[in-house]
This record gives C-alpha cells, sequence and structure tokens, in this order.
C-alpha cells in the first residue's frame, strides 16, 4: 500500500526528474498543510518508461485517488501517465532551461480528446494550484478538507486586507 508516515496516501505526487523537485516541493508543502498523505517520487517518461507504465496501472488499486505530475521540456509525464489510469491527473509545466517552460506548458496542455490532464500555470505557482486542486477535489467527499478550504481563502483575503494597511 502506498503510504506517507504511516497513513494510506492520497495524492501521488510525481516529477520526471530530481531537478524539478525545488518547483514539485511547493505543491507537497500544500498537502503537508492541509494534512493529506501523499507519495513522492521520481518517474521519467523517457528514462523509465516501464515504471512510469507500472506506476499509472496500479495508482488505483494502491489506493490514490489523484496524481500530480510534474516535468520540463518534452513533458510527456503528465499526459502518458493519463493514458494508462482513469484517475484525475493535474498537470505541472515545470520552468525549463532553454524555453522558460513555454515547451512544458504546451507538451502538457494539448492532450487529445478523451485523455484529459488538468494543466496548470507554469512554475512554483502552478505547483502550488495543483496541490490546491488536489485538496478540492479530494474535499467533495471530505468535509474537514472544505472546512480547511474555505479557512484558507479567508486567511488569503485576511493577507490582501493587511497589505492594504501597509500602504498608508
Ligand atoms: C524532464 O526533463 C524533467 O521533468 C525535467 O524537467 C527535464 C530535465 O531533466 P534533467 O536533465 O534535469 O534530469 O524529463
Amino acid at each position: 500500500m502506498a503510504e506517507e508516515k504511516g497513513r494510506q496516501a492520497q495524492v501521488a505526487v510525481i516529477m520526471g526528474s530530481a531537478s524539478d523537485w525545488e518547483t514539485m516541493r511547493k505543491a507537497c508543502e500544500v498537502l503537508d498543510r492541509f494534512h493529506v498523505a501523499y507519495d513522492k517520487r521520481v518517474i521519467s517518461a523517457h528514462r523509465t518508461p516501464g515504471l512510469m507504465a507500472d506506476f499509472a496501472r496500479e495508482a488505483r488499486s494502491r489506493g490514490i485517488k489523484v496524481i500530480i505530475a510534474g516535468a520540463g521540456g518534452a513533458a510527456h509525464l503528465p499526459g502518458m501517465v493519463a493514458a494508462q489510469t482513469t484517475l484525475p491527473v493535474i498537470g505541472v509545466p515545470v520552468r525549463s532551461h532553454a524555453l522558460s517552460g513555454m515547451d512544458s506548458l504546451l507538451s502538457i496542455v494539448q492532450m487529445p480528446a478523451g485523455i484529459p490532464v488538468a494543466t496548470t500555470a507554469i512554475g512554483p505557482a502552478g505547483a502550488t494550484n495543483a496541490g490546491l486542486l488536489a485538496v478540492s477535489m479530494l474535499s467533495l467527499v471530505d468535509g474537514r478538507l472544505a472546512g480547511d478550504l474555505e479557512e484558507y481563502r479567508r486567511e488569503l483575503a485576511a493577507g490582501v486586507e493587511e497589505s492594504n494597511a501597509e500602504l498608508v
């Protein structure tokens, strides 16, 4: 069974390379904040295609409910995982050196009809929002998470109010 800190993982956070971790850790920070158990691991669509296929095909039976997949450049991981599971897949375009992540974004977002990947913004903001989207999906059947998301939004709004106060 997939587990994190002794609890059944509900979310899998995967990335094409360890070099994606600085971005993808933002998704994990959100899951930590909401006390959602997750697995995290490097799985490369190009360097470990067999591992990717095994992971995708077994994820549902392992109890995973949402997959967050980050990749950069020729970012095939989210789409190829989505092709092999009916779990929701959220794709995070990691900023690349050569093309600043536009290559990653376009690789992930332009899926053919029938195999969806919910694609976020490029980079850390996208990873943060991927974590929040996963929490939102889980909150459909988890009242505690629904309440915690409401509280999170109140905190965001309070932060804006505070920034206004600092303008004077
Ligand atoms: C992609 O290639 C990875 O997702 C990463 O963003 C990019 C570069 O990988 P490394 O060469 O840094 O391992 O597969």
